[in-house]
Formats: structure tokens, C-alpha cells, sequence
């Protein structure tokens, strides 16, 4: 990075949420950050990186807007990479309104767009794509396992991985166009060999990064628990339970629930989203029967399912829920309370008897498909899409027999693995490949 870079826009844009609270901050990233900052002190900027405490006033009425602290980054030392200020101001609604007023009339400074603030970062090579999304992640993080995965992606753990590949790929590209390039060299013809070798165990290792059960993306976006069973069978009462709170409405009426109801739980760190569903029957309900279609297709859709059998009913069990089952569903018995429970798991929602032991039960679940701490690379299907691109791309190459296609498919693969970061530039590493070539001496 240079010393000083500095974009042309000046942006501005409240940091903290929207909220009445005891602090709330201002950024301001670009050339503009500096001034900006003297205007509304009406002081000379502070040293970077140290606070000082300022009195923020409306530079045409004179009037105190608020007090509070000021820091300053100097250009490339901040977040954005572009100089950088921080109002430290008090969070209230009338403060932040009067100073991103002020801020909108100076000439040359723009509210942000959302994102702008880690898109300059970017583009100034502060942080890559994958960390970038990493901070999106750790951002909208809520339970433990996807604040560490998010971490992770940002701490630049994961871009290393696919920078190696990348780097390798080129090597791989460098070496067949020299042959081809420098038919008369000293190329031997073990390079042919080599490469080959090179890309094969890259293929190894993508392809084992691909088969990851797809964890990285279920720590993201959540693992989905589907509750199933017959209308009346207790579906409702369960979510409630397990939820404590009353998300769903309970009734004897059978065939209460229609929409597919969420809640989003935290079950030992791993973010589940556990739903209700219509009881599923024959119906001649139109707007019942949408509601069944749709709970099939989030059954069919689910990591693991709660399949519930009224326990006061057996031996009689609902033949259209029976059907729904697989080796991701746990058989549960409903209405404990009620007695007549079978040998499989009981609960009452209504005593609460059983439902530790069932919740146990769905953490060992969850841990499993999570893969027991096991990590993914991938956390998106952006990358995973990319990634698989990629592995086509290199056993293509490999079974090509014209070495100039060997040659476009490598290139390509390289492409596709430097989108997975942000980095698209193949010449760059060319250049420093070749300038260790000793060709044409
Ligand atoms: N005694 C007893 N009654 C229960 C229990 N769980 C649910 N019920 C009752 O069974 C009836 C149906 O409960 P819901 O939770 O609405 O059943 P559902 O499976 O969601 O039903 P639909 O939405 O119609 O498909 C209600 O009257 C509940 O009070 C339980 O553990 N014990
Ligand atoms: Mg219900």
C-alpha cells in the first residue's frame, strides 16, 4: 500500500444503530474527513489516532451541537484506508440529525450508500471479499458458532487457503506457457508430468474442502428443525415449549396452524430455526390443503425433523406422518400427561415431562450434523459455486490433451478461485512467476 491514498468522495454515515443511547458515532471516510472535522470543532484536526475531547458546534449558527470526543486515522491507517474521523457523540435523535445535517451541506460530502464504508476498505486492499463478508458475518452473528466461523473468514485464515490454490494453479499456467512460449529452452519434458501432479492434488484438496457436509453455510444461515405430525397431535404446543414463549396458536380445533411458523434458537452455540407446521391430512380446504403442501416441502426440505404421534392415541399412529420418516427424524410421542405412551420418546407440553431429555436429544442431533466442531471453508454458496467451477475446470485441464486448452482452463481456474477473494488479476502473479524463470538468460 502507499503512503497516502485518498478517494475522491468524502462519505459520511451514523456507525452505531439508530437508537436513542449513551454513545453514538459518526463516521467520516475521505479526503473531506479532516476539514470536516475542524468545521465542526472549529479547531485544528487532532493527532491521529489519540481522542480529544471536542464541543461540536453548527459552524453557521455557532451553536453547541453536542459534546463529546473526536479521533482522526490518517490515510492508509484506518479502516477504510482513506483518512478517517469519529465523532463520539451522545446517541440522541436530535444530535445525530443536526450533525449529519450539517455534514450533507458541505460540498464534496455524501451519505454513505449502505456498505460503502468496507466497500472503499476493498478497493483500497484493506480487507479482501471473503473478509469483508466475514465482517457482514460476525456482524449479524448470534450465537457463539457464528461468531467464531465469522472471525475466522476475517482474521484472513480462510483467504489464505484459497490464495494458496490460486498461486499454485498460476504456477501451473506459468510453466506450460513457457513451454509453449520457449519451445527451444531448457523446459524439460518432465514439466508435463509435474503439472499434472501439482493440479492432482489440488484437486484432492478441493474437493475434500467441498465435501464439508455444507457446515459452514448451515452455521450461517441456520439448521432447520421441521415439526410434523397429524392435526391435533401437539406440534404447536411443542414449539411453544421448547421456544418458551408462545409463538404459535394452540386450539383443540384440528387444523390450526395453516403458514409455517418460525423461531430461530440458539442450541449449544449453533443457530436452528425450528418450525411448525399444518397438521398434515386430506383436506378439502383450500387454504388448508396450501398449508400441508407447504409443510411437505419444508419437511422435505429439513436437517432434522420432530415427527409428533399423539401418545394418548396409541397404538393408533398418523399413516400420512409415518410416511415422512427417515433417519433425521426423532419419533416423538405427544400428551405423556395423558398416559398410553408407547416405547418411543414421550413429552408432555404440558407437564414439561420429557422435554430436557428431548432437548438433549435435538443438541446431540445438531452437534452431529454440524459435524462435531468440524469446520468448513466455505460459508456461502458464492464460494462453493465457485469453487466447484474451479474443480471442473482443473480435471478438464488435466484430461485435455492439446496443452494450449490445458492452458485456457487453468486460466480459468484461476479466475474463478481469485473471484472467491476478490483477486482477478492473473498477470500480477505471472510476473512474479516468470521473473524466477532463467528463459532466454
Ligand atoms: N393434555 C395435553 N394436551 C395437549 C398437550 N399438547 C397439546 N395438547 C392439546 O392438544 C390440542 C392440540 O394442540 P396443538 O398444539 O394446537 O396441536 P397441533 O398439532 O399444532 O394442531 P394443528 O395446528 O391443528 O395441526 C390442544 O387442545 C392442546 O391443548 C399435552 O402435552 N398434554
Ligand atoms: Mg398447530
Amino acid at each position: 500500500m502507499t503512503d497516502k491514498k485518498i478517494s475522491g468522495r468524502t462519505i459520511f454515515a451514523l456507525a452505531t444503530a439508530p437508537a436513542k443511547s449513551g454513545i453514538a458515532i459518526i463516521r467520516i471516510s475521505g479526503a473531506g474527513a479532516a476539514s470536516a472535522l475542524a468545521l465542526l470543532t472549529d479547531a485544528p484536526c487532532a493527532a491521529p489516532n489519540f481522542a480529544k475531547y471536542s464541543v461540536f458546534k453548527n459552524p453557521i449558527s455557532g451553536e453547541v451541537i453536542d459534546k463529546g470526543l473526536a479521533i482522526y486515522f490518517k490515510a492508509p491507517h484506518s479502516f477504510t484506508g482513506d483518512d478517517v474521523a469519529e465523532l463520539h457523540l451522545h446517541g440522541s435523535p436530535a444530535v445525530i440529525r443536526e450533525i449529519l445535517g450539517v455534514l450533507s451541506r458541505v460540498a464534496g460530502m455524501y451519505a454513505a450508500e449502505p456498505g460503502e464504508f468496507t466497500r472503499t476498505a476493498f478497493l483500497n486492499g484493506k480487507l479482501d471479499l471473503l473478509e469483508a463478508e466475514g465482517l457482514a458475518d460476525l456482524i449479524n452473528a448470534e450465537t457463539s458458532m457464528q461468531k467464531s466461523q465469522a472471525l475466522r473468514q476475517m482474521s484472513g485464515e480462510v483467504s489464505g487457503f484459497y490464495q494458496e490454490i490460486r498461486t499454485k494453479t498460476i504456477s501451473c499456467l506459468a510453466l506450460l506457457e513457457a513451454y509453449i512460449d520457449f519451445p527451444d529452452e531448457e523446459i524439460p519434458e518432465s514439466v508435463l508430468t509435474q503439472w499434472r501432479e501439482t493440479i492432482k492434488s489440488l484437486r484432492q484438496s478441493i474437493s475434500a474442502t467441498l465435501s464439508d457436509n455444507k457446515c459452514g453455510e448451515r452455521v450461517r444461515d441456520g439448521l432447520s428443525i421441521v415439526i410434523i405430525g397429524a392435526p391435533n397431535a401437539g406440534k404447536s404446543s411443542l414449539l411453544n415449549r421448547l421456544a418458551r414463549r408462545d409463538a404459535a396458536i394452540v386450539s383443540q380445533h384440528a387444523g390450526t396452524t395453516r403458514d409455517v411458523i418460525e423461531v430461530h434458537m440458539d442450541i449449544a452455540g449453533y443457530p436452528v430455526v425450528l418450525m411448525d407446521t399444518a397438521g398434515l391430512r386430506q383436506s378439502a380446504d383450500e387454504v388448508e390443503e396450501e398449508g400441508i403442501s407447504r409443510a411437505r416441502v419444508r419437511a422435505g426440505q429439513a436437517d432434522i425433523k420432530l415427527a409428533l404421534f399423539d401418545g394418548s392415541k396409541l397404538p393408533e399412529m398418523d399413516a400420512h406422518t409415518k410416511e415422512l420418516l427417515d433417519e433425521n427424524t426423532i419419533v416423538i410421542f405427544t400428551k405423556s400427561d395423558l398416559g398410553a405412551n408407547g416405547s418411543g420418546f414421550a413429552v408432555s407440553a404440558k407437564t414439561g415431562q420429557g422435554i430436557e431429555e428431548l432437548l438433549v436429544l435435538i443438541e446431540e442431533k445438531v452437534r452431529d450434523s454440524f459435524g462435531r466442531g468440524a469446520s468448513s471453508l466455505i460459508t456461502r454458496a458464492r464460494h462453493r459455486n465457485l469453487l466447484t467451477e474451479a474443480e471442473l475446470l482443473l480435471s478438464a485441464a488435466m484430461e485435455d490433451k492439446e496443452i494450449e486448452l490445458s492452458c485456457e482452463e487453468l486460466r480459468r481456474a484461476a479466475l474463478a478461485i481469485g473471484k472467491i477473494t476478490g483477486k482477478i488479476q492473473v498477470d500480477d502473479v505471472l510476473d512474479v512467476i516468470f521473473s524466477q524463470f532463467c528463459i532466454g538468460k
